[in-house]
């Protein structure tokens, strides 16, 4: 399986994340993906290819074009109003303000255009978000040419990522890209299928009115995980893309023969669905050990289910999201990746 990897991820290396009520070196950081890197160079997968630029057409099929101008401009606003720190939001349109007017000052539009706090804006965070995007775009091109499975090393990651918000370390909603740029290419259904720990509200905005994308995800319930006010399983799609928008939300301490379950009702429904393309949001922070999330699945889980995915004999990208033990990413990446191949 050949992986999709730039350099020009690393561009983003923020230096504060909000967490806890304090400011603290980022969760989601350059060190996931060199480690991500040496896994890979070490495992039988195969080659490691760069993604060339596809520009901002992508984008612009599925955000917002002030929110793509907004992450463009921010860095330079900020040191503009000479303010010292890095771009962070503080204050948003809440349910008793108005939210139809979009602030002149970037303080105002960073809480327009963010959904959360915790994700400040670097220098680079603009020029990394574009490779991430370009990084799905060619794995998805590469699946869809050769009938062969590619894995998009993404950074920053995407999930969260709103048609015109960001937050959760997402600018860009690759999935979400990737996805639009198969139907563009003249495909009419695919599937997402997003694994990571936390609920994709991004992805699931964008496509909730939409039966062209099945939307699935397994995650910790809003009510006890991030992002919290998105992800409940009576969450099921509107107008034509009612029924294709699929939550399975489940508790705080989830193992793994209770995450396999959902798995399983997942594939099937997929598998009904009959895609022309699976895309997997591959976060690897279900895993046991990850700092800031609450399942239990262990190392060895991971291969289980790549084995699983593969059954469904599917055109399939993975695209990386979280993932936050950074001692154990790369070899529980590889995992899935392996155990898909070797199914
Ligand atoms: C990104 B991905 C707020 C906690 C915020 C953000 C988590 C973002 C996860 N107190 N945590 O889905 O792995
Ligand atoms: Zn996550």
């Amino acid at each position: 399986m050949l992986t999709f990897h730039s350099p020009d991820t690393q561009l983003r290396q923020p230096v504060s994340e909000l967490h806890g009520g304090e400011m603290v070196s980022p969760f989601e950081c350059p060190a996931r993906v060199e480690i991500i890197l040496r896994h890979l160079r070490a495992s039988s997968l195969g080659e490691i290819r760069a993604p060339h630029a596809y520009g901002l057409d992508p984008v612009l099929a599925v955000h917002d074009r002030g929110y793509i101008d907004f992450l463009a401009g921010c860095w330079d606003a900020w040191q503009s109003a000479g303010l010292p720190g890095e771009p962070t939001p503080s204050v948003w349109p809440s349910r008793c303000m108005r939210g139809d007017r979009i602030p002149e000052h970037i303080d105002g539009k960073l809480g327009y255009y963010a959904l959360a706090a915790e994700t400040a804006i670097c220098a680079g965070t603009f020029a990394a978000a574009q490779a991430s995007k370009d990084i799905a775009l060619a794995a998805t091109d590469h699946v869809l040419d050769n009938a062969t499975p590619a894995f998009g090393l993404c950074r920053p990651p995407g999930h969260h990522a709103a048609s015109d918000q960001f937050g959760g370390y997402c600018f860009f909603n690759n999935a979400a890209i990737a996805a639009q740029h198969a139907l563009d290419r003249g495909l009419s259904r695919v599937a997402i299928l997003d694994v990571d720990y936390h609920h994709g509200n991004g992805t699931q905005q964008i496509f909730y009115d939409r039966d062209d994308v099945l939307f699935l995800s397994l995650h910790g319930d809003p009510l006890e995980a991030f992002p919290y006010f998105l992800g409940h399983a009576d969450e099921t799609g509107s107008g034509s893309g009612a029924g294709y928008n699929v939550n399975y939300p489940l508790p705080t301490g989830t193992d793994y023969p209770r995450w396999c379950q959902a798995l399983e009702q997942a594939m099937q429904r997929i598998g009904d669905y009959r895609p022309e393309l699976l895309i997997v949001s591959l976060g690897v922070d279900t895993y046991e050990h990850d700092p800031i999330s609450a399942f239990k699945l262990a190392s060895d889980d991971f291969g289980d289910y790549g084995r699983r995915l593969a059954q469904l004999g599917l055109p399939t990208v993975f695209l990386l999201e979280g993932g936050y033990a950074v001692e154990e990413i790369g070899r529980n990446v590889v995992k899935v990746l392996h155990g898909f191949e070797s199914a």
